[in-house]
């Protein structure tokens, strides 16, 4: 079994930097996730997430199975929803919303995912999820109807980042959503890593690896891509 949070912190502890790759199954047929697990398995990723807030469908668990048998990468889920657990994924990124006051996305969720949870082989991570406004509504944010935290509220998100670590979790997900207009800031990635312990993590709305390189200067430890990628897969060859 792997140890999916030891090596997280691990990177973290040697200054290597991680990045994940989003496949939402929404989008993503079987077929594209061939194509796209091809595509990753050659690119610089070292993670796979799988997630997305609209999901509903049944293919969940046959899609990580095909991932898993062309890449060694470990694979992430990270549900808005009990259903959308699979035990085919190495771990969960077991979130609470904390940017919002829904209690279903604090706690009502997490109670409902008990069960299938401990018939699972599932890393469980705690994480602190923080909605950051990307420009756009984004889909978690209708799901959850939770608003985002203003992208200039340094001390609000800090605050809030530093609180989920006192509640215990293990990892701060910094999110704009996907198809964000603007990533959250260099300036907010750069104070929240630099006040708290824990790994953090930050995606949304990154589309050029230029803007990879920044986001992890700026002090991401892992950085999540997944439209730039999905649109087109020879996005790792400009470099
Ligand atoms: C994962 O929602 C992001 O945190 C993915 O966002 O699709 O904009 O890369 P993009």
């Amino acid at each position: 079994m792997q140890n999916l949070y030891q090596n997280i912190l691990q990177a973290k502890k040697n200054c290597q930097k991680l990045l994940a790759i989003l496949i939402d199954p929404e989008k993503v047929s079987i077929e594209k996730a061939i194509v796209l697990s091809n595509k990753i398995k050659e690119s610089p990723a070292t993670h796979i997430f799988v997630g997305g807030s609209t999901f509903s469908g049944t293919h969940l668990d046959e899609l990580i199975s095909v991932i898993k048998t062309i890449t060694q990468l470990p694979v992430l889920i990270f549900p808005g929803h009990p259903y959308q657990i699979s035990n085919a994924a190495d771990g969960i990124l077991f979130l609470s919303l904390l940017s919002g006051r829904n209690p279903e996305y604090l706690i009502e969720h997490h109670i409902n995912s008990v069960e299938v949870l401990e018939r699972s082989d599932l890393e469980i991570i705690p994480t602190g999820y923080l909605l950051i406004d990307g420009g756009i509504e984004t889909a978690v944010q209708r799901v959850s109807q939770t608003q985002p935290i203003d992208r200039n509220n340094m001390e609000l998100v800090y605050k809030t980042a530093k609180a989920g670590e006192f509640l215990g979790k293990k990892l701060i997900y910094l999110e704009a959503g996907s198809g964000a207009n603007q990533h959250v800031s260099l300036e907010m990635i750069r104070f929240v890593s630099q006040n708290i312990q824990i790994p953090l993590i930050v995606g949304g709305g990154i589309r050029t690896i230029g803007m990879i390189k920044a986001v992890q200067n700026a002090g991401a430890d892992l950085v999540v891509i997944g439209t730039a990628f999905e649109k087109d897969t020879n996005f790792f060859d400009y470099d």
